[in-house]
This record gives C-alpha cells, sequence and structure tokens, in this order.
C-alpha cells in the first residue's frame, strides 16, 4: 500500500487478531478496541468520532438508525464476515457508504464445520461426550446410541455458493448423495454430479440430511417453518450454519421434541447468544457459538482481507469486495 501522508483514521469495533491489529495500526491511525467490548450501534457512531471508516463485526447491529448517527467523515464499514445482514445495506448505499465484506477466505473453515455438526448430530457425538463428562457410561453395549449412517443417505443443500459447494465436496468423500437447490443450475464441471432442483420444496422431500447455506433477509426469515419440516423424510437432521434467524425455532424445537427429526446440528442461532434455551434441554442437537470461521489461519484471512478492501478504497481504487 502507498502510505499517505496522513493515515486514514480508522475504528476496530473489536478486538481482532494480533496479526491483524498490528498491520492495522501500522497502515491506519487505528483506534482498537483491545478489552473487546461489545458496542451497540449508537455506541459505534459515537466511537466513530473523526473515523474516516470502520472495521465492523457480525455482531454489530449497523441498522438504519445507527447509520443515520454516524460522523459524516466515516466513509466506508468494512465488515470482519462474508454476512452483511448485520448492516442496513439500503440505509448506507443512501448515506453514500461503500460496504464491504469477507467472502472466499471462509469458505472452507465454514464448511468443514458444517461437515463437523452433520457427523457428530448423526452420530450422536454430543450424547456420547455428555455422557462420559456425566460419568455415566457403563460401558460398551450394542444399542447404546445408535446413530445415523451416512454413507448412501442424501445430503440436500439449499443454497449452492462457495460454502455449498464445499460442502458438497466433503459429503460426497462420505458416500453421500448431494442434492441441492439454488436460484441457478451451477455448471456440470461445479456440480460434480449433485442432483439440481430447481423448486427448494422438491429438494425436502429427499433430504435425509438438510443444510442451509443461503443468506439471511426479510424474505429469508423462518424460510424453514412447520410446512417445510413436514416435508422432510421422517427422522431427517437439520443443520444451520448460515444464520440463525433463516430457521423457526418453535417449528424446529417441536419436530426435535416429537422424533420427527432425529437430530439438529446448529452453529448459529436466532437473537445469539440468547438462543432459545430449549435448544439446550434437548438431547438430539448439537450446538456450537458461531465457530464457522473460527480458526487462527481463517480470522488473519478475513482481517487481512478487510484491510486489504479499507487500503484499496483509501488509496482511491474499487475494493475488491465492494458491495454497496
Ligand atoms: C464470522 C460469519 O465468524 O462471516 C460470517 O458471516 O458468520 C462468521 O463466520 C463472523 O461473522 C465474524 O464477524
Amino acid at each position: 500500500m502507498t502510505i499517505p501522508s496522513q493515515r486514514p483514521r480508522l475504528l476496530l469495533t473489536r478486538h481482532l487478531p494480533d496479526a491483524v491489529e498490528e498491520r492495522a495500526a501500522r497502515d491506519y491511525d487505528a483506534r482498537l478496541n483491545t478489552a473487546d467490548t461489545p458496542l451497540s450501534g449508537t455506541d459505534i457512531a459515537a466511537a466513530a468520532a473523526g473515523m474516516d471508516g470502520i472495521l465492523c463485526c457480525a455482531g454489530d447491529r449497523l441498522d438504519a438508525a445507527s447509520i443515520a448517527a454516524l460522523p459524516a467523515s466515516v466513509r466506508i464499514l468494512a465488515t470482519f464476515s462474508v454476512g452483511t445482514d448485520h448492516i442496513d445495506l439500503s440505509a448506507a448505499a443512501a448515506r453514500g457508504l461503500t460496504v464491504t465484506n469477507t467472502p472466499d477466505v471462509l469458505t472452507d473453515a465454514t464448511a468443514d464445520i458444517a461437515l463437523l455438526l452433520i457427523l457428530g448430530a448423526a452420530r450422536r457425538a454430543p450424547e456420547g461426550e455428555r455422557m462420559i463428562r456425566a460419568g455415566q457410561w457403563t460401558g460398551w453395549t450394542p444399542t447404546q446410541l445408535l446413530g445415523t449412517h451416512l454413507g448412501g443417505r442424501r445430503l440436500g443443500i439449499i443454497g449452492m455458493g462457495r460454502i455449498g459447494q464445499a460442502v458438497a465436496r466433503r459429503a460426497a468423500a462420505f458416500g453421500m448423495t448431494v442434492h441441492y437447490s439454488n436460484r441457478q443450475r451451477l455448471p456440470a464441471s461445479l456440480e460434480q454430479g449433485a442432483v439440481f432442483h430447481p423448486d427448494a420444496e422438491d429438494l425436502l422431500g429427499v433430504a435425509d440430511v438438510l443444510s442451509l447455506h443461503f443468506p439471511a433477509t426479510a424474505e429469508t426469515r423462518h424460510w424453514l417453518n412447520a410446512a417445510r419440516i413436514e416435508r422432510l423424510p421422517p427422522g431427517a437432521i437439520v443443520i444451520n450454519t448460515a444464520r440463525g434467524s433463516v430457521v423457526d425455532d418453535t417449528a424446529l424445537i417441536a419436530a426435535l421434541r416429537s422424533g420427527r427429526l432425529a437430530a439438529a446440528g446448529l452453529d448459529v442461532f436466532e437473537n445469539e447468544p440468547n438462543l432459545n434455551p430449549a435448544y439446550r434441554d434437548l438431547p438430539n442437537t448439537f450446538l456450537l457459538p458461531h465457530l464457522g470461521s473460527a480458526t487462527v489461519d481463517t480470522r488473519n484471512a478475513m482481517g487481512f482481507r478487510a484491510l486489504d478492501n479499507l487500503d484499496a478504497f483509501f488509496a482511491g481504487r474499487t475494493p475488491s469486495d465492494k458491495i454497496v
């Protein structure tokens, strides 16, 4: 990067990996949040006084009111996430703000977590782990914690973007047959033998395991509802590594409780971290605290990608991940 004589002033809303903060402090007049205090939209607007840009994160609620409250000096929001549902993009566009995200670099890490959830939910790993930790394992038995065999089962992927495709590749290695639904059919080179369903409703009927990989928007809120769960094969497994709001928790919890569904593996929740408490009480849920991209390499890469976008913007170029 060509360093301008006066470095741009940059607010980091959360504590980011050391290598990312070091680069931010080297190239910017950076205001860090080393205590990692979660900030509301109003707090962010106040902390952004005098800033030229903000490096924000998925938990930061940058709704229309918070965007309106930002100081006029702020010209760019670079989010440390691929998802942008926490930012009111229309309000940002109306205000003339540039918004960037961090695609690609978290694809593999998130797909790995989806496979972890598929395996753990299918093979009842959380129940086994709890049994051992509680000192309740009295020994091997021929019928203990029998789970679902993945080989030969059908994986239904809704949303075959980068992460959906990476999940499909991994699931194929476990002998699963992949079915998918997407706005557009993929070319054969990317489809890799997966069966395309133009209508997601039809896909549900064959999804022994259903994995959700589409963004949270007003249209997709509570997409997986009681009617759609009813279309799944009995004993199906639901996996969510996308966003909690795309699932109707009440419907999913009822189906897990009744045994209509065998299990669910969830890395994301509506209203994080205050998830519906019923999930915690169900034996057949495998719950992770939004770990999709949580590896050292991936979080560094996300931070560097966000800084690459900021560098481009302040050098007068179009950032490669410009959304707005
Ligand atoms: C991130 C994510 O960890 O990138 C996303 O959209 O959901 C996660 O993988 C999180 O957003 C960090 O800001």
